[in-house]
Order: structure tokens, then sequence, then C-alpha cells
């Protein structure tokens, strides 16, 4: 038995050294000081910056189509798209006429703060990228590896949509416990699903008794109204 570490192996026929640790923690250092320097640059724009977080598939872009479509005319929004392959999603956006990149992440689960940081010059030399009120960052579709990583946003916001059953929350905390809003979609879907809405509140407030919490349809339009009026108040509008 090794007496360093209490292990079954020889001394030596392993290693003690912690660089691998050290390399993690300055992997982390790296990235909290470059949101740190992308939220002084949207606060320089004065942008509201959202970053979503939800597993592919729960409605992010098709919040966003919405969001764009009711207050588009009055709220100046910009989009920045992530995922690992695809313009896709920056193509829907695009439809909408506000000024989106879309960031690949070519295999990585998330996106991280020195990629936003090259979106944000890229989506300035779109039209209107320079004037914005708010900017959304539609975060790599998972619920894991996205909520490690801090972008530099002023409001982070999970999603779960009905399809995907109630228990998300206590299963994937981290996300729930950095997140300000919580917003649980496709409530159309409620009468096919074995879905409880307080079920998933209380799971989610459990972990995070600050949260915000709002369910909502993008496509029926149910409950629209409160995610609207938030976004008008985010941006002081
Ligand atoms: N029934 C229903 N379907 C929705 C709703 N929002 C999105 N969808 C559908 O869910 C699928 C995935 O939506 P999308 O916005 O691409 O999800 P994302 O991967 O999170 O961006 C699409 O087929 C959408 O039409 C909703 O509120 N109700
Ligand atoms: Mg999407």
């Amino acid at each position: 038995m090794c007496d360093a570490c209490g292990c079954d192996l020889k001394p030596e026929e392993h290693s003690h050294d912690s660089k691998i640790i050290e390399v993690h923690q300055s992997l982390f250092a790296a990235n909290t000081a470059m949101a740190k320097k992308n939220r002084a640059h949207f606060d320089k724009m004065g942008a509201v910056v959202i970053n979503m977080i939800s597993s592919p598939g729960s409605g992010k872009t098709t919040l966003l189509e919405k969001t764009i479509e009711a207050i588009g005319d009055t709220i100046r929004i910009g989009v920045i798209e992530g995922d690992i392959e695809t313009e896709r999603d920056a193509e829907r956006i695009r439809k909408k006429g506000v000024p989106v990149i879309q960031l690949t992440t070519g295999g990585a689960c998330h996106l991280d703060a020195a990629q936003i940081h090259k979106g944000i010059h890229l989506l300035e030399r779109e039209e209107g990228g320079t004037e914005l009120d708010l900017l959304f960052i539609e975060n790599v579709g998972n619920l894991v590896c996205p909520a490690t990583f801090d972008l530099g946003e002023h409001h982070r916001l999970v999603m779960v949509s009905v399809p995907e059953g109630p228990d998300k929350p206590g299963k994937y905390p981290k996300a729930f416990h950095s997140s300000q809003l919580f917003i649980i979609s496709k409530t159309d879907l409620l009468p096919y699903f074995d879905f409880l809405v307080e079920d998933a509140t209380r799971d989610a407030l459990q972990l995070n008794p600050d949260l915000q919490v709002m369910d909502l349809s993008a496509t029926s339009g149910e409950g629209m109204e409160q995610w609207l009026a938030y976004l008008k108040k985010v941006c002081g509008k």
C-alpha cells in the first residue's frame, strides 16, 4: 500500500503529482477571467445578456423566434447561437431580421467565455450588432456542461419542456443552482404528458429558492406575457 495516498499501488507505480488538478483549476480561472471581461464589454455596450441552458429540442430557438416577433420592434435584440455543428439555428433567427451569429464548437458540449468573446466581435460586424438592448446566448443543448461555464451573462435561464418530465431539476442541480429563471416550456402539451408543473417547480425551488419560475408555450402563446414582461423589466423598458 502507498503511504502517501493510501491506494493499493506501490509508490514507484504512480505519481502524486497534482498537476492535473492545477490544470483544471487554471482552465476555470481563465474562463472566469474572460467572463469578467465579457461582462464589462456587455455593460459598455449597454446590452443585457441572457444565457439559455436546456436540453436539445426543449424550445429555445422557437422561444427566441416568438420573442423577436413579439417585442423585436421595441427592444433591439441580438443572438449568439451555440451548437456542435451547423448554422441552422442562426438561419432561423436571421429570418426574423435581427443580428445573429452562429458559434460551432466542433464537438464541445458547451460554450465558453473565450468563444463568446470572439462571438461578440463577430456580432458587432453584423448590421445593428453594436446597438443592442438585449443579447441572447443560446447555449449548446444539454443541462450539464453549460452550467459550469460563466460566459459573462447577466442572467441565466434554465428551461425544461413538458415532454422531458418534471424530475429534471433534481437530476441536473447545477443548472438550477446557477440560474435566476426557470422556464417550463411546451405547456400546450400538458394534457398529453404525465407532468405536473407543481412537481417541477417544487423540485427546482428546493434547490434554489431564489429562482423565478414561469411556464409557457411558445407555440400557443399561453404564458408568453409574463416572459415578455420579464424581458422588458430586465431591459428597463
Ligand atoms: N408543442 C410545442 N412544441 C414546441 C414548442 N416550442 C418548440 N416546439 C417544438 O419543439 C421542437 C424543438 O424546438 P427548438 O426551438 O428547435 O428547440 P431547441 O433545440 O431548444 O432550440 C420543434 O419541433 C418545435 O416546433 C411549444 O411551445 N409547444
Ligand atoms: Mg436551438
